[in-house]
């Protein structure tokens, strides 16, 4: 006995009908579930062949398998489509536009007193001068005694040193690194003293704090000429150009003799300005040769060693190169004067 096609043909047509239907992928997993389910209509159907004669079962195990594998390949076709939209939806949501400009991300730069000590630190490094640094928080031998400033020197005025108590103060010079090195190193020393120094002073030309560059060079031969030399060096490299210079005496406690260092107004090459007050020069440096007292203090015998140090405010050279006349802009943290640096 064969199974009634037409109810066959009608468990078809409603299976394809509802596999048509499905508008998700679960709901067409609901549809796998009715027909091919425990309890689905196929499984039923199949129960049914147990109890039919072997040629009946032939005849009708075709007519199942006819009909089974047509809703079969209806859901497999189905379940593509599905999952095709399932996958253009999901883009759609999550979708992104690899067109549009990327976020704008402001990056910072180095401040042009950085910069400009960088620069400084450079010419010098190239010289072979070692850089070392040292405590801003400094007591009065390393500040004063060993570099020759007395106990009544104006120097030590309360209005110009920050103390705290029991002897400890703001460094006024990066000077006490260089005593430390000499006492760490034995001669011959040829270094340099970036950093940080503090004095109480506030105005167009001084901030409470800024920077120093300080070098120092012992040797057994070390005189005034090499120290010309390696200034008249450093000043050109520095400004980029053959400058002229001229060292005119003047008196420092730590060094004998002294000098300060003019060099020709890089704003009006001597003729006169505003930047040099009209004398066609502008004092960058302070130098001298280091006083015997001082070499000892640094645990050198001035019988046998001579040196020759110098010292710098790198916001003096910041304020020149970058033709800045008024130094507390340098501590604003104006961005519009920051972002001008950022290519430097
Ligand atoms: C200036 C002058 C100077 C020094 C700094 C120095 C350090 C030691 C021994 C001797 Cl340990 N001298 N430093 C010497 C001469 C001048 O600086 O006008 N600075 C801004």
């Amino acid at each position: 006995m064969a199974l009634d096609q037409a109810e066959l043909n009608k468990i078809l047509a409603s299976g394809q009908k509802a596999i048509q239907d499905a508008s998700s992928l679960a709901l067409l997993n609901d549809c796998r579930v009715a027909y091919f389910g425990k309890k689905g209509h196929i499984t039923d159907l199949m129960k049914q062949l147990g109890s039919l004669s072997p040629d009946q079962k032939k005849i009708a195990g075709k007519q199942i398998n006819d009909i089974k594998q047509a809703l079969e390949q209806s859901l497999q076709d189905k379940k593509i489509i599905l999952e095709q939209s399932a996958g253009d939806a999901a883009l759609k949501n999550n979708y992104i536009d690899i067109t549009l400009p990327g976020r704008q991300s402001s990056v910072g730069s180095l401040h042009p007193i950085t910069h400009t000590k960088n620069k400084i630190c450079e010419i010098f490094r190239k010289l072979g001068f070692a850089v070392a640094e040292g405590p801003e928080i400094e007591n009065e031998f390393y500040n004063f005694e060993a570099l020759n400033i007395g106990p009544n020197h104006p120097a030590r005025a309360m209005q110009d040193t920050f103390y705290f108590t029991n002897q400890l103060l703001l460094r006024t010079h990066t000077s006490p690194v260089q005593i430390r090195y000499m006492q760490e190193h034995p001669a011959p020393i040829k270094m340099l003293a970036p950093g940080r120094v503090y004095r109480c002073d506030f105005d167009v030309t001084h901030t409470p704090m800024f920077h120093q560059v300080e070098g120092l060079l012992v040797d057994k031969t070390c005189t005034f000429s090499d120290l010309k030399y390696i200034i008249n060096l450093f000043l050109s490299h520095f400004f980029e150009k053959d400058i002229p210079t001229r060292f005119r005496a003047s008196y420092f406690p730590f060094t004998e003799p002294s000098a300060e260092v003019d060099i020709q107004c890089v704003q009006c090459q001597g003729a006169g300005c505003r930047i040099c007050k009209q004398t066609g020069w502008l004092e960058v440096m302070g130098c001298g040769m280091v006083h015997p007292k001082v070499l000892e203090n640094g645990g050198i015998n001035p019988e046998e060693y001579t040196g020759y140090a110098f010292g710098m405010g790198v916001e003096r050279f910041a304020m020149l190169s970058y033709s800045v006349d008024d130094i507390r802009a340098f501590y604003e943290n104006d961005v519009r004067l920051l972002k001008q640096f950022s290519g430097v």
